[in-house]
C-alpha cells in the first residue's frame, strides 16, 4: 500500500467532522489525492451498522455486541474503502478508527484491552493509521458543544465518568507511542486548531511524498 492512513480522534464535540474537511481542503490544495471518511460507517453496509449503534434503543445493547458491531462495521470499511485507497496511493483522512474502540469499548466501557486487540489483528492484519491526530478538550466542553446540537445519540447519553475515561485512554496511548500520535488542544478557538492544523500541514505532505 502507497497511501497515507490519517485518521481523527477525539471526545465528544472535539471538532474532527469540521476540522476533517479543512484538512482534506489544504491537502487537495497540494494536488494530493484524499479520501475522506469516518467510522462506525463508511460504506453503505457500515452506515447501517453505525445507525445500530447510534439509536438509543429500549433493549440495552450488551458491550460485546457493541464492540462486535464496531468491528464488523470497520471490516467492510477497510474491505470497500479503506484499503483500496491506500492501494492507489491517496490519503485516507477517516474521522475515528481502531483508536476510538480502545477508547470507548475500552476505557468507557472497560472491556478487556486484550480482547480488543485480538479484533484489532484478526480485522486489519498489520494495517495500523500512520497518523493519528487527537483532538483533546476537557470533557465537559464537548459535552456542551453536543449538547447544543439537540438530541443526544446512545454514546452522548453516558454520564461523565464515562467521558473521562475515554479522553484518558486517548491521552494514554498517545503518550505510549508518541511517534505516532499529535495532540491538538481543541478547547480553543476554532482559528487557532485551524493555525495548528497549518503548522501540521508540511510534516503530512512531506509524509505523504515519502
Ligand atoms: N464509536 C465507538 O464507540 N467505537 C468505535 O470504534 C468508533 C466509534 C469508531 C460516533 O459518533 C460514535 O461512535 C462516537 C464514538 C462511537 N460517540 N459518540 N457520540 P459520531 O462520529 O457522530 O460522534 P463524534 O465523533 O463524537 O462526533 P461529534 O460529537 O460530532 O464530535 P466532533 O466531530 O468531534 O465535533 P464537530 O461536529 O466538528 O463539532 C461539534 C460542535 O462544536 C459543532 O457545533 C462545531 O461547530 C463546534 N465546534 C467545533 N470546533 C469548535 C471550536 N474550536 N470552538 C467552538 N466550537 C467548535
Amino acid at each position: 500500500m502507497s497511501g497515507l492512513f490519517i485518521t481523527l480522534e477525539g471526545p465528544e464535540g472535539a471538532g474532527k467532522s469540521t476540522n476533517r474537511e479543512y484538512l482534506a481542503a489544504r491537502l487537495r490544495e497540494q494536488g494530493i489525492d484524499v479520501l475522506l471518511t469516518r467510522e462506525p460507517g463508511g460504506t453503505p453496509l457500515a452506515e447501517r451498522v453505525r445507525e445500530l449503534l447510534l439509536a438509543p434503543s429500549d433493549e440495552p445493547m450488551a458491550s460485546d455486541t457493541e464492540l462486535l458491531l464496531v468491528f464488523a462495521a470497520r471490516a467492510q470499511h477497510l474491505a470497500q474503502v479503506i484499503v483500496p485507497a491506500l492501494d492507489r496511493g491517496a490519503v485516507v483522512l477517516c474521522d475515528r478508527f481502531t483508536d476510538a474502540t480502545y477508547a470507548y469499548q475500552g476505557g468507557g466501557r472497560g472491556l478487556d484491552v486484550e480482547r480488543i486487540a485480538q479484533l484489532e489483528t484478526f480485522v486489519q492484519g498489520s494495517l495500523r493509521p500512520d497518523l493519528t491526530l487527537v483532538f483533546d478538550l476537557p470533557v465537559e466542553v464537548g459535552l456542551s458543544r453536543a449538547a447544543a446540537r439537540g438530541r443526544l445519540d446512545r454514546f452522548e447519553q453516558e454520564g461523565r465518568g464515562f467521558f473521562e475515561a475515554v479522553r484518558a485512554t486517548y491521552l494514554q496511548r498517545a503518550e505510549a507511542a508518541p511517534a505516532r500520535y499529535r495532540i491538538l488542544d481543541a478547547s480553543q478557538s476554532l482559528e487557532a486548531v485551524q493555525r495548528d492544523l497549518d503548522a501540521l500541514l508540511p510534516q503530512l505532505v512531506e509524509l505523504q511524498r515519502g
